[in-house]
């Protein structure tokens, strides 16, 4: 892991609604959360009915992912951008293989933090993931959005692409409206992501939640 500038990290959590930390998590943990989530890819026997690359509860096949949710070295951050510790919720492996595997704009939830790690590079021609800066300010502006439904917010003033290499990560307010779009070139597209809670009353009502969103 390398050194954080927190204070720096808060206010872009703040202001914009996510902060990108580069060369986060180290490549031989990132191989290792590839290499098991491959392996829970494989045996899976259950899809969801909207998204074929979507597989979320992997800590339920795999003790693995339930310890680097609750321990992993994101956990000290996010108690820092939230001002509490998160509560593990789920994590969850984003492929995206086909073109047609989009995740349409959408926000997640309304309370925690949401993180995601790049396994492969991924920038606008296979897919990266995109931001609008501040929405997490404007829920009820973008309060119509579902990820299953298209809608064109890529010339929003306001939109970042997140290029990312693998082990950066990605902290975002599940407010913030997020979306990947087509992967052009096939090249692999990989994310890693956990969903925490900020508010431990809330852990069921968001379980809840977080089987309908992407
Ligand atoms: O990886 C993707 O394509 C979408 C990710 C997403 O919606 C999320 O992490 O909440
Ligand atoms: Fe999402």
């Amino acid at each position: 892991m390398v050194d954080i500038d927190i204070s720096y990290s808060k206010k872009r959590f703040n202001e914009d609604g996510f902060v990108i930390l580069r060369h986060f998590i180290d490549p031989e943990q990132v191989k290792e959360i590839c290499r098991r989530a491959e392996i829970v890819l494989a045996n899976r026997t259950e899809y969801s009915d909207r998204y074929t690359n979507i597989t979320k509860g992997l800590e339920k096949v795999d003790d693995y992912f339930e310890d680097l949710m609750r321990q992993g070295p994101q956990v000290a951050i996010l108690t820092e951008l939230l001002g509490t510790p998160p509560v593990p919720i789920t994590s969850s492996f984003f492929t995206k293989n086909k073109a047609s595997e989009e995740v349409n704009p959408h926000s997640d939830a309304i309370y925690g933090g949401v993180i995601w790690v790049a396994i492969d590079p991924t920038n606008r021609e296979n897919g990266c993931l995109h931001f609008i800066k501040g929405s997490h300010l404007k829920e009820e502006e973008f309060s119509y959005l579902r990820p299953h439904e298209p809608n064109d917010l890529s010339s929003h003033p306001d939109v970042v692409e997140a290029i990312m290499e693998p082990g950066d990560i990605v902290f975002f307010r599940p407010t913030t409206v997020h979306w990947s779009g087509p992967n052009h070139n096939g090249l692999p597209r990989r994310g890693f992501n956990c969903f925490y809670t900020g508010d431990p009353g809330n852990a069921g009502q968001e379980k809840e939640l977080r089987k309908h969103l992407a």
